[in-house]
């Protein structure tokens, strides 16, 4: 059962979503349950920007749900760009992969018929494969960590390096820590996952991962995932909690592990024929409201992220929580994942990340 209410000050619930929420409320009648809060959409700021007198039509297409913290930071950006244009960029919001999952949203960017898409780094492996970094296991020891990798020099760098093929690369955001869930019984060691079938996604690394730690990993498209699960076809996936609770996994998935095994970020990517048709006004404007985006959309992630976590326990997720030690199996067990992968994605950039968390922690 889905509680999560996205609920602004300024926009009001949507009149029909609390209707069918009130509904099913009473037809089921389920105890109250606290509600998932959303944090308050920022006030916009900075005034409006000229542009060359055309309408420009936005169309931004994400994997996850409404419910998702990523959905709520693109409301916020619909609502700076829509300001800040004075309305001649129209932004439409598609979520829950409508438009494609992330790999067709960015094929659809670079044929002109999308405008703009959020997507994990990792299905994009394949075309920039410096993003293999973030499939790293334990290498972000901290959200404050992947933040100053992100926002900093390396994650610039990233950006630049991204715009190419067709692609516009803009600004970060996050998916987050990514946890495991599973429909076959409680994991709180790697002997555990001996044979489980995981889901995962299409990145090379993330195969390694669970091969290395015993199980029997099968890529697989976001889109696809909640009916693989119903079906059997896989027992478990890992997603951070969020994306579990408002991709209504735990339905399906009686059993979490919070492994922490792989920070996620999203790529904030526009399509360069719709770029280049702007005048540099816009996008200016955009790659202002992509970065805002991304500061308050990790905020909602992190502030919702324990919330969530309890209120999956609440609807009856049993969810394992490892000691450092048990931490520590899993971390020993993935060492030769590091061997396989640094070279082929550059020491350098894993000591400068390592450099990072190290003075982090001082
Ligand atoms: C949503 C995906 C999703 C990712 C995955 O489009 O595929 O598991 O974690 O969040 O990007």
């Amino acid at each position: 059962m889905k509680t999560t209410m996205l609920s602004s000050p300024r926009k009001g619930i949507r009149p029909f979503a609390a209707l069918m929420t009130a509904a099913v409320m009473t037809m089921t009648a389920l105890p109250a349950m606290a509600a998932t809060e959303m944090p308050p959409l920022p006030e916009v700021k900075g005034g409006v920007v000229e542009g060359d007198g055309n309408d420009y039509n936005l169309k931004f297409s994400i994997g996850l749900t409404q419910s998702s913290a990523q959905y709520r930071g693109l409301e916020y950006f619909k609502e700076i760009v829509e300001q800040r244009s004075d309305g001649h960029i129209h932004v439409e919001l598609f979520h829950s992969a409508q438009l494609g999952d992330d790999l067709q949203a960015v094929s659809a960017l670079q044929a002109g018929t999308l405008e703009m898409t959020a997507p994990s780094t990792s299905p994009l492996v394949n075309m920039f494969p410096q993003f293999a970094v973030f499939d790293l296991p334990f290498l972000f020891p901290t959200p404050e960590v992947a933040d100053k990798v992100l926002d900093g020099e390396i994650g610039d760098r990233m950006l630049k390096e991204a715009t190419t093929n067709g692609l516009v690369a803009i600004g970060w955001a996050e998916n987050g820590y990514r946890q495991l869930t599973d429909s076959k019984g409680a994991v709180s060691s790697p002997n555990d996952l001996d044979g489980l079938k995981i889901r995962t996604m299409q990145n090379p690394i993330h195969l390694d991962i669970w091969r290395t730690l015993g199980a029997n990993p099968t890529p697989m498209s976001f889109a696809e995932l909640f009916t693989a699960l119903e079906q059997g076809v896989v027992d478990g996936q890992e997603n951070p909690w969020i994306t579990i609770q408002s991709s209504r996994f735990n339905e399906v998935q009686p059993y979490a592990t919070e492994t922490n095994h792989v920070y996620t970020p999203f790529i904030t990517l526009v399509s360069e024929r719709f770029w280049n048709r702007l005048p540099e006004g816009y996008q200016q404007l955009l790659v202002e409201a992509a970065k805002q985006m991304g500061t308050y959309e990790r905020q909602v992630s992190r502030t919702l992220n324990d919330q969530i976590k309890q209120e999956l326990k609440d609807e009856g997720m049993q969810i394992t929580e490892l000691s450092p030690e048990q931490v520590k199996a899993f971390q020993d067990k993935l060492a030769p994942v590091y061997d396989e992968w640094r070279d082929k994605i550059g020491g350098d950039l894993i000591d400068s990340i390592r450099a990072e968390a190290a003075s982090a922690s001082e």
